[in-house]
């Protein structure tokens, strides 16, 4: 449709010259609405994709902060406050080197969609750093974490925008973050989430994503009479995702056999030792290469000897498939050899982490999708539990945290079975969450006007 190449180019000669992953999350959404577009003109009409297509906000500011050694250091944050049609803003916040302009608003347009996605009140947002945890002490990390809340913690509020984990940015990081913001505003408001339980933290947010992650797998699993019982499984990354993930896939009787970090990969073929995988990865903060060291017949491959083009994770004949890691991650060559060996369906964890032409390949070969924005949509929906605990100073056990965890995400699934039965659309997972999310962002903004 017209539409698509006519936003494109706006979006491409206006203020995102140069962005690669806002494209390509864009350009997924701009594609997938078409059905909707035909039976809905008035988005047009209201010119919803370019208003939707620009952030609200885009704040950047200096970090500076001394190191152990008294040494000065600078590093760059970012908020992008990207859409509130539906609620004040809500989206994690990333600290690794790699962070830039780019990935923070492809993070928060598609944080905007999932948010939607999950029937809670909340717009989209993400922030970070391209400051790098790795190697750092605690005391290290304090000081950053606080000069990052004191350059731009006027910018947020408990009904503004509210910060949360991702890649890098756990219970530690999040303390010192409301610490910092506390002694600023000498305010507990709940202006982030994924707090340590002693804080205000809900129970269960660790275990969300991952735990969604599997909830929404078996559910979809279950309506085409399936189930991930006794199945081979394999994950990528080794952080809260990919941890959490691999715990539900043990309890519902799944056998989850790989995992992977930034400089390597496991293979463990009878099962993924877990009480191993946590001391290594949340409490020592080690490489997985240890990991062998205490299970003799896995096998650890180094990121360098990785056959070029292709990964480790990918190559081991597997039921299901769970990238946790990070965006692009699971390239053409990784979704051919997945086909090749028969895998059944593929469960995004992480944020966009299967490339365009790798599902364009398991679209092809029928392979069921379950895409990021509805699969992984588990932890920030416990993140509002957590909010709304922390406003009601009524706290939810884990059982009624799990049980509201579950119904939330047979609930998207529903959703978006409804939305693919009335636009004809299979069972097309990806176009269903992009439409299902526009629609509830696009009418929202049209009900207040411009
Ligand atoms: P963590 O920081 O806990 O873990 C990230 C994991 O991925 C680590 O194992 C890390 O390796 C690995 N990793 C990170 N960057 C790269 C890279 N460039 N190449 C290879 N491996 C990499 O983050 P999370 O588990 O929280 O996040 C993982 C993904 O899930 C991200 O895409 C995030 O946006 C998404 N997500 C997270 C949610 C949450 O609630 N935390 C909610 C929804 C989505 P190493 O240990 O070596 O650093
Ligand atoms: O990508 C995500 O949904 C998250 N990193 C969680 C965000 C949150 O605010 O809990």
């Amino acid at each position: 449709m017209e539409y698509i190449e006519q936003s494109m180019n706006r979006a491409k000669n206006g203020n995102c010259k140069g962005d690669t992953l806002f494209f390509q999350a864009l350009r997924e959404v701009l594609v997938s609405i078409a059905p909707l577009i035909e039976k809905h003109p008035e988005y047009l009409d209201q010119h919803v994709i370019d208003r939707i297509m620009v952030p609200n906000r885009a704040i950047h500011f200096k970090i500076e902060w001394l190191d152990d050694d008294n040494v000065v250091h600078v590093n760059n944050g970012y908020r992008i406050q990207f859409n509130n049609a539906l609620g004040p803003y809500k989206g994690g916040v990333r600290f690794h080197p790699s962070v830039n302009p780019d990935i923070l608003k492809f993070l928060a347009f598609e944080q905007i969609f999932k948010n939607a996605i999950t029937g809670l009140h909340i717009g989209g947002a993400k922030g970070g750093s391209d400051f790098d945890p790795k190697d750092k002490s605690d005391k290290e990390i304090m000081k950053f974490c606080q000069a990052f809340m004191a350059a731009f913690y006027n910018s947020i509020g408990a009904d503004i925008d509210i910060l949360g984990g991702d890649i890098g940015v756990g219970a530690r990081e999040v303390g010192y973050l409301f610490g910092k913001y506390k002694q600023l505003t000498n305010s507990y408001d709940s202006i982030i989430t994924s707090k340590p339980l002693s804080l205000g933290g809900s129970l269960g947010r660790i275990q969300a994503t991952g735990y969604g992650l599997v909830y929404f797998t078996q559910t979809l699993l279950e309506d085409r009479g399936e189930t991930l019982k006794g199945k081979i499984c394999t994950i990528s990354g080794s952080g809260n995702v990919a941890i959490h993930a691999i715990e539900k896939l043990y309890d519902i009787g799944a056998i989850p056999v790989t995992c992977s970090d930034s400089r390597g990969t496991i293979h463990d073929s009878n099962g993924i030792d877990l009480e191993l995988l946590k001391n290594l990865k949340l409490e020592r903060r080690a490489s997985l290469e240890y990991y062998t060291l205490e299970r003799k017949n896995a096998t650890y491959v180094k990121r360098e000897n990785y056959v070029q083009g292709s990964s480790f994770v990918w190559d081991i004949p597997c039921f299901a498939a769970f990238p946790c890691a990070t965006q692009n991650e699971l390239g053409e060559n990784c979704a051919q050899l997945l086909i090749h060996n028969d895998v059944k369906i593929v469960a995004e964890g992480a944020n966009m982490p299967t490339t365009p032409k790798a599902i364009e390949l398991f679209v092809e070969n029928k392979i069921l999708f379950a895409p990021a924005k509805a699969a992984n949509a588990g932890g920030v929906a416990v993140s509002v539990l957590e909010m709304s605990q922390n406003s009601s100073l009524n706290y939810l056990s884990s059982e009624k945290v799990d049980k509201r965890l579950r119904d939330i995400m047979s609930t998207i699934y529903i959703d978006l079975k409804k939305t693919c039965d009335e636009h004809n659309l299979g069972m097309d997972l990806i176009s269903a969450a992009n439409i299902l999310g526009f629609k509830r962002v696009a009418d929202a903004m049209i009900m207040q006007g411009v």
